[in-house]
């Protein structure tokens, strides 16, 4: 399964420009008025990843599969969405069930575009969403907790851990916080992600800045002007920028950013950004037929990284022959690898390295 990330933030701001560079397509209308997007678009990009090309370039399979992520992009929220305000908050559930969020502040200045609240104030708009956000929130696990209370209240031990977890989350979102400042421990962390609250997903900050500004943004003021806190995943992005360099072949477009004095694309930060939020690693299968991206959490053991291709796989788990990356090219592939002893049969008790390329024995 694809890497799921909705992309959120007020009308107008340059969210379904941005998805249409992030997908090099056309498919999501963007245009100078608040609720051009009314139905969400969702787009799959792959994950650009130089170690998969050279794979590619020595294993010569027939087919090369990156590892991808999916962008949905929805409606704009307003002040006052969770009460019926703008399109109100029903486009929420598009992506109640992404990984992460992306949230799209508008920093350019430009008369001809309108801003719904009249002024360009990206502190002031954070907030805003983030409200409509904990407010969604609340809706959700007031639910939530009238459908677990009773058997909590009844003995259910499971119940009541969740019931004592959605009772403290209650309690931050009534003071105005993301379910994510509450403390957790591993397991409830766990426990957490089945509630699907978009306050508890990593949020991706990404700053709509005018072109000319780009090259002079610092992240770090960036981040103190807008009141996020130190670790804050914050990416600055043209969606202009992006959208012309989507007419242009990866050569030219790499020479236009550097002429920018821009390092990387949107994309690439964006993807770098969402894997370091979520904690994802890349481990590779390789073979005449095909040779293969996949998305694994930081830490995850052999057998669940083989349920990433297949829950047989993971079911029937016995051993996964593991080459490092840095091997398999040192030494010029599978076969040498072996030869110099660097296959490696690991057993279910393996945590994936970044970068592993596998090879997965399994009963089923
Ligand atoms: N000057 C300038 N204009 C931009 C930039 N990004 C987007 N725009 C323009 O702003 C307008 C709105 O862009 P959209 O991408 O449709 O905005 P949106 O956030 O998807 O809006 P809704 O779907 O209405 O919520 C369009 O006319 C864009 O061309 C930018 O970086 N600079
Ligand atoms: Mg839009």
């Amino acid at each position: 399964m694809a890497l799921q990330i909705g992309i959120i933030g007020l009308p107008n701001v340059g969210k379904s420009t941005l998805f249409n560079a992030l997908t090099r397509s056309k498919g999501a209308q963007s245009a100078n008025y608040p609720f051009c997007t009314i139905e969400p678009n969702v787009g799959i990009v792959e994950v650009p990843d130089t170690r998969l090309q050279t794979l590619t370039e020595m294993v010569k399979p027939q087919k090369v599969i990156p590892a991808a992520i999916e962008f949905v992009d929805i409606a704009g929220l307003v002040k006052g969405a969770s009460k019926g305000e703008g399109l109100g908050n029903q486009f929420l559930h598009a992506i109640r069930e992404v990984d992460a969020l992306c949230h799209v502040v508008r920093e350019f200045e430009d008369t001809n575009i309108t801003h719904v609240e009249g002024t360009i104030d990206p502190k002031r708009d954070c907030e805003t969403i983030e409200t409509e956000l904990i407010l969604a929130d609340l809706e959700s696990i007031v639910k939530r907790i009238d459908k677990v209370e009773g058997a909590a209240r009844s003995g259910d031990k499971e119940k009541q851990k969740e019931f004592a977890l959605l009772r403290r989350m209650k309690e931050a979102l009534d003071t105005g916080k993301m379910a994510q400042t509450v403390e957790m421990t591993s397991e409830e962390k766990k426990l957490s992600r089945q509630f699907n609250l978009l306050t508890n997903k990593p949020i991706i900050y990404a700053l709509n800045i005018a072109e000319k500004a780009l090259q002079s943004a610092n992240e770090a003021k960036q981040r103190t002007s807008l009141g996020l806190p130190p670790d804050a995943q914050i990416i600055m992005v043209s969606a202009k920028i992006e959208e012309d360099l989507q007419d242009l072949s990866l050569e030219e477009a790499t020479e236009m950013l550097r002429e920018m004095g821009v390092e990387s694309s949107g994309l690439d930060q964006l993807i770098q950004a969402a894997y370091a939020a979520l904690g994802y690693i890349t481990y590779f299968t390789a073979g005449p037929k095909e040779v293969r991206a996949w998305n694994v959490l930081r830490g995850a053991s052999a057998p669940e990284a083989a349920g990433v291709i297949h829950t047989d796989f993971q079911k029937g788990f016995i051993r996964a022959e593991t080459i490092a990356y840095a091997d398999y090219v040192s030494l010029g592939g599978e076969q040498s690898a072996k030869v110099a002893g660097k296959m490696r049969s690991e057993g279910k008790e393996y945590v994936v390295q970044d970068g592993d390329v596998m090879y997965f024995k399994f009963n089923v």
